[in-house]
Parts: structure tokens; sequence; C-alpha cells
């Protein structure tokens, strides 16, 4: 069966996730594209050979789409993976599954209610970059003993999409907290933020932003974002563990020696540094979808989690202090909120 995907959202992202399905995925195809600005539907569709739809209801109920991915603004997504439930289609959303935890919660909802299990997976395709996944498969592995710290950075060259101080936290610091709740195999449940020194180069956000998150199991993450950082697209990331460290290596493909420098050259965005995770997390989908295989994607309920981690990091950086992350609904009752996770109470921040 050759899975039919319509695409909402016909950007930086929708483009690259249509343009990857088609050349790369086996056994899925587009086969219709809408967004808010039709002519950007229509160059997308006619390099596709799919069909542009005037609407993303439109497309949602299209009877030759079987299965949806959004990667239209944030603000949209709540409404239209709700109609994709509605409709009871599969549908892939980028992060963040909704840029509020009210949102989120409808989505989980009404995902319960339509009874036809997890139709909504969430784009953290992070999960899916092989150095990630060795990293979290030794981490499992408790290799190197018990992870203690865990540090990283998330640097832009320049920010996108618009969205203030605030949206660094709930567009681009949601990827950073899946991850480390997601390497740990515990979630998040304490944390504070920090402003660095304001870079003069930037006028609409705080920029860089400092986040510390404390996960269930006891573990600090310290992770900075930086995202007009002008020089190139960079994530790097070490867990400290008690014998040893991991270190994320970048996806570059050859170090050049030359006039006097030596090293490997960057990306201008993500879509370079994680073309491999957008294409394993693609394919995962549609496995996923048309063979039931199991998958590391990321759920309604981890887009829950990380959109409530964002919230408390907003309110950290409105109040100046650490905030406890709001328990979500789906894990009330739940000693521990991810595979894996170590089942104690954490320790309240410790600034000793
Ligand atoms: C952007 O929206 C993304 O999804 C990228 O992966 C992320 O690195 C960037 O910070 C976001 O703005």
């Amino acid at each position: 069966m050759t899975l039919r995907v319509g695409l909402i959202g016909a950007g930086v992202m929708g483009g690259d996730h249509a343009r990857t399905l088609s050349r790369h995925v086996a056994g899925a195809t587009v086969a219709a594209v809408t967004d808010i600005d039709p002519s950007r539907a229509d160059q997308l569709a006619a390099e596709l050979g799919a069909t542009p739809l005037a609407s993303a209801e439109d497309l949602i109920a299209a009877q030759d789409v079987d299965a949806v991915i959004i990667a239209s603004h944030d603000a949209a997504h709540a409404t239209q993976v709700l109609a994709c439930i509605e409709a009871g289609k599969p549908v892939l959303c980028e992060k963040p599954l909704a840029p509020t935890s009210a949102e989120c919660e409808r989505i989980i909802d009404a995902q319960r209610r339509r009874g036809l299990g997890a139709l909504v997976s969430v784009g953290f395709m992070r999960r899916f970059h092989p150095s990630f996944t060795a990293m979290k498969l030794q981490v499992d592995a408790r290799s190197l003993g018990e992870p203690v710290l865990v540090l990283g950075s998330h640097r832009n060259v320049s920010s996108y999409p618009t969205g203030g101080s605030d949206g660094t936290l709930s567009n681009s610091a949601v990827h950073d907290i899946d991850t480390a709740a997601w390497l740990l195999g515990s979630v998040v449940v304490e944390v504070e933020w920090f402003a660095a020194r304001q870079s003069a180069l930037v006028t609409d956000r705080q920029d860089p932003q400092l986040i510390h998150l404390r996960s269930a199991n006891g573990v600090l993450a310290s992770i900075d974002l930086f995202l007009n950082a002008q020089y190139g697209y960079d994530v790097r990331y070490e867990v400290v563990c008690e014998r040893g460290n991991l270190r994320l290596r970048p996806p570059a493909l050859v170090d050049t020696d030359r006039d006097g420098v030596s090293g490997h050259s960057l990306h201008p965005d993500w879509r370079g540094f994680f073309a491999d995770a957008y294409r394993l997390e693609l394919t995962s989908w549609v496995e996923r979808v048309t063979q039931g295989r199991p998958s590391e994607l990321a759920t309604a309920e981890d887009g829950l989690r990380s959109t409530l981690v964002a919230e408390a990091l907003i309110q950290s950086r409105q109040e100046g202090k650490p905030v406890r992350v709001r328990r979500s609904t789906v894990d009330e009752g739940q000693p521990s909120l991810m595979p894996n996770a170590v089942v104690e109470q954490p320790e309240r921040w410790s600034h000793t």
C-alpha cells in the first residue's frame, strides 16, 4: 500500500519534509499540498506532482489523503491536529504540538475519545539522529555508569520564525526539553531560566538564553540557546556519566585543512544538520502508519510534556526563580513518566 500524504504548510520545513518524503521514503507519496499562501502550495505541488488544495480543512477531508503532515505556523497546529483526529487520519505534527498545554491536553482528550489509538506523532526529529540514537543506547545500557549531567548548546544563524524571548522557549527549547527527557528516560520536573549578556546584534528577544532542566531522576541539564549566533547552525550535546562522557558528533562528511585552519564546515540551518534524522523520522512514521511498526516517534503525550516544561521556563523568566513543572493530566498518579525513568521523588532544586 502506498500512503497518500497531505502536507499542510509549504514553507521551509514543509517543503523539506515533502521533498524528503517523495525522494527518499519508500511506501509513501505526497498527494496534496496546501498553504495559507496559495502560490507556495501551487509551486510545491507542481514540483512534486501533487494536487494543490485551497485549505487545511479541504486537505484533511480529501478522499485521496490517507495521512497528514502539519508544518504550518505553531499557532495553527492544535486546530489542524484536532481536525485530523476527527477525520480519523494519522498525523505527524511539527514541534511544538501546540504552544500551550491546554491545547495539547485537548488533543490528547480528543484522541482518547476517538478511540483509534495513537493517531498523533510529533516531529522531535533529534530522536532519529544517528549520533543521538547511539548516545541514548549507551545511556540506557548505563555503559558508563549513571548519567549525572547533560551539557547542550542549540545555536541558529538567525532566529526563525519570529517570536520574541518566549518564542525561543516554545519553538526552539522544546527540542532540548524533549532531548533531555528522552535521553535520560525521565521527564523534566523543575526548571530555571537565565539571561546571558544580550547580543548587541539582536533586538527582538533575549539572546542568548540559558536554561536549566532537572529530570525526575535527578540529572541536571544545562543548555544554552543562541538563536542569532551568526556563525552557523550548531547543536552540541554531552552526557556526563559516572565513568566517562558521551558526546554528539556533528554530521560532517569531511574535515578540511586549508590556509592554516583545520575543521569541518557548518550547515546554514537545521535541515542539513538533521537531514538524516528527518529522513529516518519520516520513514519510521510511514512504517508505523502502514505496518504498525514500533517507533521512537514522540507521542502527543510527549508533546504535552515538552510544552508544559516550556511554559514553566516562561514563568521562570518572568519571575526570576526556579519553577516546578506542572504535572500533566496524562501523568497523574504515575510515579515515572517516561520509559526507563527512575521512580523516585525529585530533590528540591539545590544551589549548594
Ligand atoms: C526551528 O523551528 C526548528 O525546528 C529547528 O530545528 C530549531 O533548531 C530552531 O531553533 C527552530 O527555530
